[in-house]
């Protein structure tokens, strides 16, 4: 990095103890130097400078009773990132290792993913310390009730439109609805991702996953002349974005051989039960291991890193960040994979990258390859206000369209910028230059 560089020295001076907030602006930067290099009016309009800067950030406390009665009390977070070109719009993830920096870093992605939807919709991302795990519903009802209490001061159906992540899925969408339709007394889209008889949209639920596996199929013909047909594939976490992903890939005709949480790994040889995972992790909220009771043919490992040592064509990771490291991607690339997608928002990191395209395997960065769930709020949002719903069909065929049409978009500007197949420098530009010509326009 040349020109960018003293961006990059700012972000990290200004943002201190943000590792992946840093990690995510540097691969942007990077991928940039060559557009400022080539349009010098971006740095003349300091839109480098601007777009690493959230617009505005709400940090707050999130007090609660637990069911001993015990007050406890959490942070909750909002980053409002970037509306040049819509209304803030992005998850909300609860998880215990949740700050401020990860926020940042998801925010920050969300604009350029958002951008490249071609939906009108700006950067953001919320969430809080929160930890889910082992709380009754009624905990979560009380802790999601006192999260919305402070939030609804500052979303808006116009303004800012948060939506579920890690931790966060229709249950808990419901319960912060609930509370915003009471504090405010109105009845609108301020969240998406709602339930089907309170505005939600039909096929959110399966959205990012199946959005996943069409970007997939269509960068595989592309540039691979493969597809899902007969394909092994790995993916990894088995929440909302690996179950659907897994669900979309078999109907594509992929047998699907290992799942994972944050505790170890399955692997079936012979294809996992998708409703077997379903009824374990949906309905009843436990760990995968479950899954060898009942398909003996299975084996669980304990531990994360290993599930990617397991043969496969494609991986698809679907958990979290850095969670795929350049040995994992050593150990897939030995074995022959050639297609890795990002189901997950920045799950390789940066070492891991390198050794994808140093050995020639198609890579799908996150930020194109998981737009679809956000994609998919965004059709949500059009039928609020329209008053009306699209069937499962219609919505599905819009995705199917969106996510081909990034792939076409991301593939198009690597290869006017001279890196043809480099779909991390397309996304990234691609994402970039909409927001960036929507900056300069409206002034600094
Ligand atoms: P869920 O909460 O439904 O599932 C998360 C899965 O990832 C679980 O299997 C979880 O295991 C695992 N996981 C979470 N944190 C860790 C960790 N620190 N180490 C190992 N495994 C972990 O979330 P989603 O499926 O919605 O989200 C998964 C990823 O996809 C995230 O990166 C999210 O940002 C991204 N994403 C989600 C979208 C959506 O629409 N939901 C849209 C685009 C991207 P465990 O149960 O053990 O915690
Ligand atoms: O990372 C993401 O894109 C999401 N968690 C979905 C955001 C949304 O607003 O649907």
């Amino acid at each position: 990095m040349k020109l960018l560089s003293n961006v990059m020295e700012q972000v990290i001076k200004r943002n201190p103890n943000e590792p992946e907030f840093h990690q995510a602006v540097k691969e942007v930067l990077e991928s940039l130097e060559i557009v400022a290099e080539k349009n010098p009016e971006y740095l003349n309009a300091g839109i480098f400078d601007r777009i690493v800067e959230p617009e505005r950030q709400i940090i707050f406390r999130v007090p609660w009773v637990d069911d001993n009665g015990k007050v406890q009390v959490n942070r909750g977070f909002r980053v409002q990132f970037n509306s040049a070109i819509g209304p803030y719009k992005g998850g909300i993830r609860f998880h215990p290792s949740v700050n401020v920096g990860i926020i940042k870093f998801l925010g920050f992605e969300q604009i350029f993913k958002n951008s490249l939807t071609g939906l009108p919709m700006g950067g953001g991302k919320g969430g809080s310390d929160f930890d889910p795990k082992g709380k009754s519903d009624g905990e979560i009802m009380r802790f999601c009730q006192s999260f919305m209490t402070e939030l609804s001061k500052h979303i808006g159906p116009d303004t800012d439109v948060p939506a579920g992540d890690i931790g966060v899925g229709g249950r808990e969408i419901g319960y912060m609805y609930g509370m915003y339709r009471k504090i405010r007394n109105e009845f609108t889209g301020v969240l998406t991702g709602k339930g089907l008889t309170w505005g939600g949209s039909l096929a959110r639920t399966e959205a990012t996953g199946y959005g996943l596996c069409y970007f997939m199929d269509e960068a595989m013909k592309t540039m691979k002349g493969k597809s899902f047909e007969g394909a092994t594939v790995v993916i990894s976490g088995s929440g909302n974005v690996a179950i659907y992903a897994t669900e979309k890939a078999q109907q594509l005709g992929a047998k699907v051989v290992a799942l994972s949480d944050s505790n170890g790994y399955i692997h079936d040889p012979d294809g996992v039960k998708l409703d077997t995972v379903k009824q374990i992790k949906e309905v009843e909220r436990k760990r995968i291991s479950e899954y060898v009771k009942y398909h003996p043919n299975a084996t669980y490992t304990e531990g994360c890193s290993g599930i990617w040592t397991i043969k496969c064509d494609v991986a698809l990771p679907c958990a979290t960040q850095n969670e795929l490291d350049e040995n994992g991607a050593k150990a897939l690339v030995a074995n022959g994979c050639y297609a890795v997608g990002e189901g997950a928002n920045m799950p390789s990191t940066p070492g891991a990258i390198e050794v994808f395209m140093n050995n020639g395997v198609l890579f799908a960065p996150g930020k194109a390859s998981n737009a679809g769930g956000v994609a998919t709020s965004g059709l949500e949002m059009c039928q609020n206000s329209m008053r009306y719903s699209w069937t499962f069909e219609e919505v599905d065929a819009k995705l199917k369209d969106i996510m081909v049409n990034i792939f076409r978009s991301a593939s198009a500007a690597a290869k006017e910028y001279g890196q043809e197949n480099n779909l991390v420098l397309g996304a990234n530009i691609a994402g970039f230059l909409k927001v960036a010509n929507a900056m300069k326009a409206q002034g600094v």
